[in-house]
C-alpha cells in the first residue's frame, strides 16, 4: 500500500481508537489507547528523522504496555482502572516511595498521559489559529505549557530544536492526509472531544490514587 493510504489509515485509527477507549462505565481501555498512540507515532515518523528521538521513546513505552496487555496478567491490563488497582494492590507501584520501578504500567502510562496533554493543546492550537500561524510556534507554546515541566534541560532543548523542523500550516494539515486544510481542521475538531475525555478520566484516576508524581 502507498504511504498516502498508510497515513490516512493511521489518522483514522487515531480517531477511532480514542473514541473507542472509553466504556459506558467510564473506564479507559488500554488496547485502543495504545492503538491510538501507534497511529500518532506513525504520523510522527512521516514528519521526518528529526523526530525519531521522540518517536523512539514513545514507541518503547507503547511496546512495554503492549507486552503487559498480551502477557500472563493481561486481564489486569484491560483498562487503566484495572491496571491501577492491580499495581497498587501488588506493590508494583507505591505512591509514597520516592523511588520506583521504571517499568511499571502506571509510571509508563503517566508519561503518555502527560504527552496527551501536550497533544490536546497542540491540536486545539492548530485548529483555531489563523491561516498564517506556524505549527512550530504552536507546538513550542503547547510544549512549554505542558510537558516541558517534566523534562530536563537537554530534552527541552532538543525538543525545541526539532519543533523548528515542522512544516508550515498548509503542509502540516496536508500531511494529515484527510483532504483539504478545512477537512483536516474538521477532523481535529471531531477528534479533540474524545482525546479530552480520555485525558480527563485518566487525570482523575491518577489524582485519586496519588499517582501523578510517580518517578
Ligand atoms: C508534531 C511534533 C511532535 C512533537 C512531540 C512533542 C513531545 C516532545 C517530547 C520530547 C521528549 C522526547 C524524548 C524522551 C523523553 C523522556 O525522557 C520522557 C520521560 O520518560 P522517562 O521514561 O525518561 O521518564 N518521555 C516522554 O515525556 C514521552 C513523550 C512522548 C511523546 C509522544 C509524541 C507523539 C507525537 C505525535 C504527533 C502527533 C501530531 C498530531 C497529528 C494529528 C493527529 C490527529
Amino acid at each position: 500500500i502507498t504511504s498516502e493510504t498508510a497515513a490516512r489509515r493511521c489518522l483514522r485509527e487515531v480517531l477511532g481508537a480514542f473514541r473507542g477507549c472509553v466504556t459506558e462505565r467510564r473506564e479507559v481501555l488500554l488496547e485502543p489507547y495504545l492503538r491510538g498512540w501507534r497511529g500518532l507515532i506513525r504520523f510522527l515518523h512521516s514528519l521526518g528523522a528529526v523526530f525519531s528521538f521522540i518517536s523512539r521513546d514513545a514507541e518503547a513505552k507503547v511496546q512495554l504496555m503492549e507486552g503487559y496487555c498480551r502477557g500472563e496478567r493481561r486481564e489486569r491490563y484491560v483498562s487503566l482502572q484495572a491496571m491501577v488497582q492491580y499495581e497498587l494492590a501488588s506493590g508494583v507501584v507505591d505512591p509514597h516511595k520516592r523511588s520506583g520501578r521504571a517499568d511499571s504500567g502506571c509510571r509508563t502510562v503517566l508519561r503518555l498521559h502527560r504527552a496527551l496533554c501536550w497533544l490536546q493543546l497542540f491540536l486545539e492550537g492548530l485548529r483555531t489559529a489563523g491561516e498564517d500561524s506556524r505549527p512550530s510556534a504552536i507546538c513550542t507554546d503547547s510544549y512549554n505549557a505542558s510537558l516541558a515541566a517534566f523534562h530536563p534541560w537537554v530534552i527541552r532543548k532538543a525538543a525545541t530544536v526539532a519543533f523548528c523542523a515542522l512544516p508550515p500550516r498548509g503542509a502540516f494539515l496536508e500531511a494529515m492526509n484527510v483532504g483539504s486544510a478545512e477537512d483536516a481542521v474538521a477532523v481535529l475538531g471531531e477528534a479533540l472531544p474524545y482525546i479530552r475525555d480520555v485525558y480527563g478520566i485518566t487525570q482523575e484516576l491518577f489524582a485519586e490514587h496519588r499517582l501523578l508524581d510517580l518517578p
